[in-house]
């Protein structure tokens, strides 16, 4: 079931022709349209002329958060905003999110790819996709959505929440497809657990999980309870969203990149030197087929490994080893990513605070939470419990409109919470995934 023989069965060579072909071409246009690119070429004293091997790709220098922050909005796009048909941005970040653009063209590549992606995962016209990825800014519903409607098959675009409902329609409808957030199969699969539903009511073949790390056990266990087969997707809005990389439903090991529209490279998180193949580092992609938002040797902040051996389902493209961590702190909490110091910088801006806090994430059945523990001053902790609660109240809520996440506040005494000599271990993450 491969979308598009063509280019995902291509031979090495030729497959390499077309990367660098693509990434001149790339280059070019961003150092002619972006001023961050001109400046950072320039800087490093090349000019995309000058990229004439696979191996100059080192020579460019790296794109971090930080610029797409320190140009936000639409700075990074390559063209005027009338010819972007499409605004995404990345979940969960403070007022100012990372911003991400589309052209016609590129909703177009990107629906041919969601479209591979499905395919790879077994796929067909005449399944039912019952896409509980987030609808919105998110790419997450929109990617699956496009795709699924590319490739003929009928989608329910659900969105998430309301769990029960969900299961009641999946089974009215015959879905045969899930897609979702891995910790929300397993919710899912839980309150049929809890509801006595036997899952043979649900036509359910295949699903689809990503946008969070999850693992081989969580695999097993939603394999288990639902009846399924469950692959593994990783995409980041920045370099597109969903559809940059799956696991084939033949082998279910590693992700197969799709290396005619992206180049990844393994980095050492620490020097940003290139590792060989087959070490363990950050991932580093480069898009060499978008026109809104191209985006050079972006860092991810994602640990994982590449690797080449030919795979059963004949792509000869490179594969990913599923995501083990981050190199930075970025945490995803029900599917929203959070830094700790957006938390801290939002803290620090109310009264009576201290700059003493613990965040704890935990697991609790299938959902995240997350504790935020902040001593307050002498006065606000000797003053009034209602007036205590008040302020419990206010971090609550400005948590939840700013960054997105519900969490339980619980403000605390003065020098309660641990002091540390070196480095504050600020977040304590007690998931086991
Ligand atoms: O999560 C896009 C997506 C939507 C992927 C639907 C898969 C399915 P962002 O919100 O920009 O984009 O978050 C990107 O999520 O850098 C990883 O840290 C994490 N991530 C995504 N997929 C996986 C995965 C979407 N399969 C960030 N395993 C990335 C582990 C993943 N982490």
């Amino acid at each position: 079931m491969i979308w598009d023989e063509e280019y995902e069965g291509m031979p090495r060579e030729a497959l390499e022709s077309l990367q660098l072909y693509r990434l001149k071409k790339t280059a070019e246009r961003v150092y002619a349209t972006v001023p961050f690119y001109k400046e950072s070429f320039d800087k490093a004293g090349l000019k995309p002329s000058q990229i004439n091997s696979l191996d100059d790709l080192k020579r460019i220098p790296f794109t971090n958060k930080e610029d797409l922050r320190d140009n936000y909005p639409f700075k990074m796009f390559t063209l005027p905003l009338h010819e972007v048909v499409r605004i995404h941005a990345s979940s969960g970040t403070t007022g100012k999110p990372t911003v991400v653009g589309y052209t016609k063209r590129d909703i177009e590549t990107w629906s041919e790819l969601m479209a591979r992606t499905l395919s790879c995962a077994g796929v067909q016209k005449g399944d039912v996709v019952h896409n509980a990825y987030g609808y919105g800014l998110f790419t997450g519903g929109l990617g699956f959505h496009y795709g699924a409607e590319k490739l003929g098959a009928t989608v329910i675009p659900i969105s998430g929440g309301n769990t029960k409902r969900q299961l009641m329609l999946m089974e009215d409808f015959g879905s045969t497809v899930l897609t979702c957030t891995p910790s929300y199969a397993l919710t899912i699969s839980e309150i049929l657990d809890e509801d006595g539903i036997d899952k043979s009511r649900l036509k359910l073949r295949v699903g689809i999980f990503g946008a969070e790390p999850w693992s081989q056990n969580m695999r097993i266990q939603v394999e288990n309870k639902l009846g399924i087969d469950a692959v593994d997707i990783y995409g980041i809005s920045e370099v597109i969203g969903p559809g940059v990389s799956v696991e084939c439903i033949e082998a279910k090991t590693g992700l197969h990149i799709f290396e005619d529209h992206f180049i990844p490279e393994i980095v050492d998180p620490d020097t940003g030197e290139q590792l060989p193949y087959g070490e363990v580092g950050e991932l580093v992609f480069t898009t060499i087929t978008k026109e809104a938002f191209p985006i050079l040797r972006y860092r991810t902040r994602d640990i994982t490994r590449l690797f080449y051996q030919p795979c059963i389902c004949g792509r000869t493209h490179v594969r990913m080893d599923r995501v083990t961590g981050r190199s930075d702190d970025m945490l995803i909490i029900r599917g929203v990513n959070l830094y700790p110091s957006q938390i801290e910088s939002l803290l620090m801006g109310i009264d009576g605070l201290e700059p003493h806090y613990q965040l704890v994430v935990k697991r609790e059945g299938t959902m995240d939470t997350l504790d935020i523990n902040i001593e307050v001053n002498e006065s606000i902790f000797s003053d009034e419990i209602k007036n205590l609660e008040k302020l419990e109240n206010r971090i609550l809520n400005e948590v939840k409109d700013i960054l997105g996440v519900s969490a339980n506040v619980k403000l605390v005494e003065p020098k309660t919470i641990q002091r540390f000599e070196g480095k504050a271990v600020r977040v304590v993450d007690e998931r086991e995934i």
